[in-house]
């Protein structure tokens, strides 16, 4: 079994690098130069047909998509329980965050980030807006989970869905309203922050920004 992550630092590779590193695997990271435009080579396009990371190719086979690498990733090594087993409640509640994190989240910071480039610069405010209130709404429904004083998104342990969402929440950090602002998701990010495989996420990935004090 091999493992090869395309990756740029900070970006949507962040949770998938995140979790090959909680899972003790061996693997191999190749930064794509994404301000370069390698992405867009014909190398890389034939790798990963949208011109996105993340790509991880498993034993030469290659595949997109974060969210999806992440529940992949989940199954393969099912001995780390980073999903709840197949059957159970707790299963049906997983893949529905783990679906509701990708369709609601993803989306709108793709048009926070690129609103003027995948779309009309003019329009580009309108977009961001839109995005804004968005993710706004998905900071207020996760804050809502945690209510019940559960340390994690989803009970007592930690699942791929954390990995997501706090990757999510890490690039909101710039936003008028961080996902930090709403006061259980702060101490939530923080305990994610905490884990010794994130410390060593932002140091392979060089990225010195949103740690704990
Ligand atoms: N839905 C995709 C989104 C991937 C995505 O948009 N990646 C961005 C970085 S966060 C990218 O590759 N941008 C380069 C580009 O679009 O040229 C996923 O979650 O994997």
């Amino acid at each position: 079994m091999t493992y090869t992550l395309f990756y740029a630092p900070g970006t949507a590779s962040l949770c998938v690098h995140w979790m090959l590193i909680e899972l003790g695997v061996d693997f191999r990271a190749e930064a794509v130069d994404l301000e370069g435009g390698a992405q867009k080579s014909a190398d890389y396009l034939r790798l990963n047909p949208q011109g996105r990371v993340p790509t991880l190719a498993i034993d030469g086979e290659a595949y997109g998509e974060s969210a999806a690498l992440l529940m992949l990733l989940s199954e393969r090594h099912p001995e780390h329980g980073f999903a709840p087993a197949p059957g159970s409640t707790d299963r049906a509640r997983w893949l529905e965050l783990m679906v509701y994190l990708a369709n609601n989240l993803s989306p709108p910071f793709r048009d926070w980030f690129y609103a003027g480039k995948d779309g009309a610069p003019e329009g580009a405010a309108h977009v961001q807006a839109l995005a804004k209130a968005k993710v706004e709404a998905v900071w207020t429904r996760l804050d809502e989970l945690l209510t019940d004083g559960r340390p994690y998104l989803l009970g007592e342990k930690v699942t791929t869905a954390d990995f997501l969402a706090t990757m999510l929440m890490r690039w909101s950090r710039n936003m008028e309203r961080p996902a930090t602002s709403w006061p259980r998701l702060a101490g939530y990010v923080q305990r994610m922050r905490a884990r010794p495989a994130f410390l060593e996420l932002c140091r392979r990935e060089g990225l010195t920004e949103w740690l704990n004090p």
